[in-house]
């Protein structure tokens, strides 16, 4: 899948305030905003076009844009974040996404979905059930996409946050697996990337066009991904990690 455009959000200065459940301490707001920066930068070096979205103090959680939405091909999808402190992030999510998609199609209460459990695997969505995303969320889901000729299967979840926390998919049939989904029948059929448990962060990787950023300080990941033929960049994601949040998490890309 090529991607030429990606969305961001610039942490506010109460991102330190927000949702948690690591043991690494209270982020350090002036670091969040240089790794902030070198991720806008990286995104451009995979030739993405970046759009900047400006700090929303309402939401500390706000600079996790993937959550708001799922972006496909042929269609927008507003989500329903399932953290009450972050609904509200949705609202702006609605105000810009007509900038770039006419088809804009919305997860409803009492379904709840946070676009972190969405994996696509070109055109298959996998939906994980987690504390953030309900059946009813994935099952609404899974009727918008269908209408647009996707597949989608649902995955509930054992230990990891959300889907994505564990799960990458590399193009080529290559998925980066960690945790509980290594022995999943769900993902059998493709070829498997593991990451061991000491590295698992490093599962929440991104592939966009020709590269695979990756957190840096994950040596053995590194490797593997480079063996595999991949163009690699490492970005600093000790700021982030503190509020539970990975590569992943940071843009929406399309
Ligand atoms: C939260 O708890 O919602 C944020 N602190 C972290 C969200 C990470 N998002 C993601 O994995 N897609």
């Amino acid at each position: 899948m090529k991607f030429s455009r990606a969305i961001v959000r610039k942490p506010g200065n109460s991102y330190v305030n927000g949702l948690t459940t690591s043991d690494l301490g209270t982020p350090d707001f002036e670091l969040a905003l240089k790794q902030h920066a070198a991720y806008v930068e990286a995104l451009k070096q995979t030739g993405l076009d970046v759009t900047v979205l400006e700090a929303d103090e309402r939401f500390p959680d706000s600079t996790f844009v993937e959550d708001s939405a799922v972006l496909t091909e042929k269609c927008a999808v507003i989500t329903n974040p399932g953290a009450e402190s972050r609904n509200g992030e949705i609202e702006d999510m609605k105000l810009v996404l007509p900038r770039f998609y006419d088809t804009i199609e919305y997860i409803q209460a009492p379904g709840f979905l946070d676009g972190g459990d969405v994996m696509q695997v070109d055109n298959h969505f996998y939906v994980g059930l987690s504390t953030r995303t309900n059946e009813e969320g994935a099952i609404q889901f899974r009727e918008i996409l269908s209408k647009y000729g996707y597949e989608v299967t649902i995955v509930p979840l054992k230990e990891f946050f959300h889907l994505k926390t564990g799960i990458a998919y590399l193009g080529n049939d290559l998925l980066v697996l960690a945790g509980e989904f290594i022995d999943s029948e769900v993902f059998s059929q493709y070829k498997h990337l593991i990451v061991e448990k000491e590295v698992e962060y490093s599962a929440n990787c991104i592939h966009i066009n020709d590269y695979v950023i990756i957190p840096k300080g994950f040596e053995s990941t590194k490797k593997q991904i480079t063996d595999a033929g991949y163009n690699v960049i490492e970005l600093d994601m000790s700021e982030f990690r503190k509020q539970d949040g990975g590569l992943s998490c940071l843009s929406l890309r399309f």
